[in-house]
């Protein structure tokens, strides 16, 4: 068994960055600007936001952040995201999810510019995304991808199962895992809280990508021997033993399962810092203008 290290893949990725940030200071360029908008303390997506703006820093991004209370409305929300969307300066916007009830994130995600929304989750990067167009792709699909790639993982003609169909993880990786390009040419499918034979399902995946946010769900019963499995999972149990009162675990239950996996991701150190790295590549990119070189969406 091989533990996928995402940790050091994304610092390999972070330090291809910086050297690209650093020939477009060279060349009298800026540094690409990352925006990101938390609405309330929630400490988790506190640590988030954190995270991502460290990876800035790293990278030699500017990063600015925009911190409202939970009370705010949705309309304070959408006029500091026109803010954004209208400042020169600005290539990358963020809005940390999950939003608090009061605010319909349908609509949020739909009133960042599909130009600077380094998620991709727009619907017009989502769309463009599914029918192989130029696109931000979201920050861990991507960063699933780019582990298998630069795992050298073999993808074409495997059966992939995902596990959970949500905008921001299932399904865009199920999209990705089947499109005809490397990685790729997956057969995929995909299950949900509605699936019934589960296990049958999921022990004939030779890639199993488990985002279904629920802790440990995966047991080794679940998984076919020699099986990749990536565990998008991240939760937080409560743990005397660390300082911060807890530890991180995902989906899968990762001592059993690595037993029967070839490859196996880790939580920390899996997905988790491919998301953000992948977000990076993103923001790099939107400071190009690499994805959308003229303002329409031709
Ligand atoms: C690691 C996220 C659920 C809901 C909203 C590194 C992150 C996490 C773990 C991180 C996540 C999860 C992020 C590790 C961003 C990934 O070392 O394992 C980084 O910061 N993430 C998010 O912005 O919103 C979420 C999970």
């Amino acid at each position: 068994m091989k533990i996928i290290d995402g940790k050091s893949i994304s610092n390999q990725i972070k330090s291809e960055i910086s050297a690209e940030v650093a020939k477009i200071i060279d060349n009298n360029g800026r540094a690409p600007h990352l925006a990101s908008i938390l609405v309330g303390e929630d400490p988790a997506s506190q640590t988030y936001v954190e995270n991502k703006a460290k990876a800035c820093k790293k990278v030699g991004f500017v990063s600015s952040k925009y911190n409202l209370s939970a009370k705010d409305s949705e309309n304070d929300l959408l006029e500091t995201i026109e803010f954004l969307n209208n400042d020169q300066n600005v290539d990358g916007i963020i809005v940390q999810l999950p939003l608090p009830e009061h605010i319909d994130e349908k609509k949020i995600i739909q009133a960042v510019k599909p130009e600077k929304d380094v998620d991709g989750f727009h619907p017009i990067n989502a769309g463009r995304m599914a029918i192989g167009l130029p696109a931000y792709i979201s920050a861990t699909p991507f960063g699933i991808m780019q582990l298998l790639q630069r795992s050298e993982i073999e993808t074409k003609g495997k059966n992939c199962v995902v596990i959970g169909r949500s905008n921001i993880v299932g399904r865009p990786v199920s999209i990705l895992m089947s499109q005809n390009a490397d990685p790729g040419n997956a057969t995929v499918t995909v299950c949900h809280s509605k699936t019934k034979n589960l296990q049958e399902i999921s022990s004939n995946a030779d890639i199993l990508i488990v985002a279904i946010g629920k802790p440990e769900l995966v047991n080794a019963d679940m998984v076919k021997q020699g099986a990749v499995v990536i565990d998008v999972g991240i939760h937080r149990k409560p743990s005397t033993e660390k300082k911060s009162g807890f530890k991180l675990i995902g989906d899968v239950k990762f001592d059993e399962v690595s037993k029967k996996a070839s490859y196996i991701t880790p939580v920390p150190g899996g997905v988790g810092p491919m998301t953000i790295a992948s977000l990076l590549i993103n923001t790099l990119k939107a400071s190009k203008k690499e994805i959308y070189p003229q303002t329409e969406h031709n």
